[in-house]
């Protein structure tokens, strides 16, 4: 994990994977941006669920094992188990202190539920421990985090996806190409908490790295790249910034940039194409009705 994220901020221009915004605070964080005024998806996509729940139940194999990839706090799942009624029910999250918390409290609430919990980072391998049993699986994967990838990674985890599904599907949460003054707000609100949740990477890195970060010295950008068809963002620092760890250091000038998430919006079309090139077959998507969401059932 050092030997990434000092890669990575040694580059020019610098990044740092997505997956490093989500400590103990930053899950809370991205926990009230769903929360935002500005941030459509969450609640877009809640109303297709609650919408249309039943006819995606329709669709899915008999006992199958619901896997919710990046569970959180697993409250959108929790929504659909009783119309779905899996067999067992398995959370996958990287943020394992929130998901034991959260499935604590969902096992509660569904007693009779086998559930299971797993911390693991599955965008890089989605090989599942035998408790997880051999039927077919049904990965749920919504709140659009597939924008987190590039079409690129995006193709090569669906396809991965495919593979473990046994026979079952995936139904999946993406983000619609829509006008600017939608998109940019909801990346950068007038309350301030995207970037706060941006900006609290600095100090999970000095955590992580060793890196002496200063909040002070860096400010929260973020942007639609139209071209490229995503949000961007960054952080960007406010003067010039040396920064040091333990056998390293780097310069930042000031206005230089540390690229921290892309955001990829999709047309519903491409996105469908993306799933059959996958290997999935006989997709099926429900939108609402200014059409900036989309949820599809793709069948492995
Ligand atoms: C988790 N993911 C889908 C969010 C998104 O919209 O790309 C993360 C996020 N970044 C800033 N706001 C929300």
């Amino acid at each position: 994990m050092r030997a990434e994220l000092l890669q990575g901020l040694l580059a020019t221009p610098a990044f740092t994977s997505p997956k490093y915004l989500y400590d103990a605070l930053g899950s809370k964080l991205f926990e009230a941006i769903t929360e935002l005024p500005e941030y459509y998806p969450s609640r877009t996509e809640a109303a297709i669920f609650e919408a249309h729940a039943p006819a995606m139940a329709a669709l899915q194999p008999a006992r199958a094992t619901l896997v919710d990839l990046g569970a959180g706090n697993c409250e959108k799942a929790a929504r659909l188990l009783s119309i779905f009624q899996p067999q067992r029910y398995v959370a996958v999250d990287i943020s394992v202190a929130f998901l034991r918390q959260s499935l604590g409290k969902l096992q509660a609430q569904f007693p009779a539920l086998a559930m299971l919990g797993i911390g693991m980072d599955f965008s890089s391998s989605l090989t599942l421990p035998p408790q997880v049993g051999a039927g077919p699986r049904v990965f749920f994967y919504p709140g659009s985090s597939i924008g987190n990838f590039t079409p690129e990674q995006a193709l090569d985890f669906l396809r991965r996806t495919r593979a473990a599904c046994n026979g079952g599907g995936l139904l999946i949460g993406v983000d619609l190409v829509k006008p600017l003054e939608l998109l940019e707000p909801a990346y950068d609100d007038a309350l301030g908490v995207t970037a706060a949740f941006n900006r609290n990477l600095l100090p999970h890195l000095n955590q992580l790295v060793g890196t002496d970060f200063k909040l002070s010295d860096w400010q929260h950008v973020a942007f639609f790249n139209t071209e490229k068809s995503r949000i961007e963002m960054h952080l960007q620092a406010l003067q010039t910034v040396r920064l040091h760890w333990s056998g390293g250091e780097r310069r930042f000038a000031a206005g230089e940039r540390i690229h921290t998430e892309n955001s990829y919006k999709w047309r519903q079309a491409d996105f469908a194409d993306l799933l059959k090139t996958a290997g999935f077959t006989h997709t099926r998507a429900w939108t609402d009705a200014r059409g900036w969401f989309a949820v599809f059932w793709a069948q492995a």
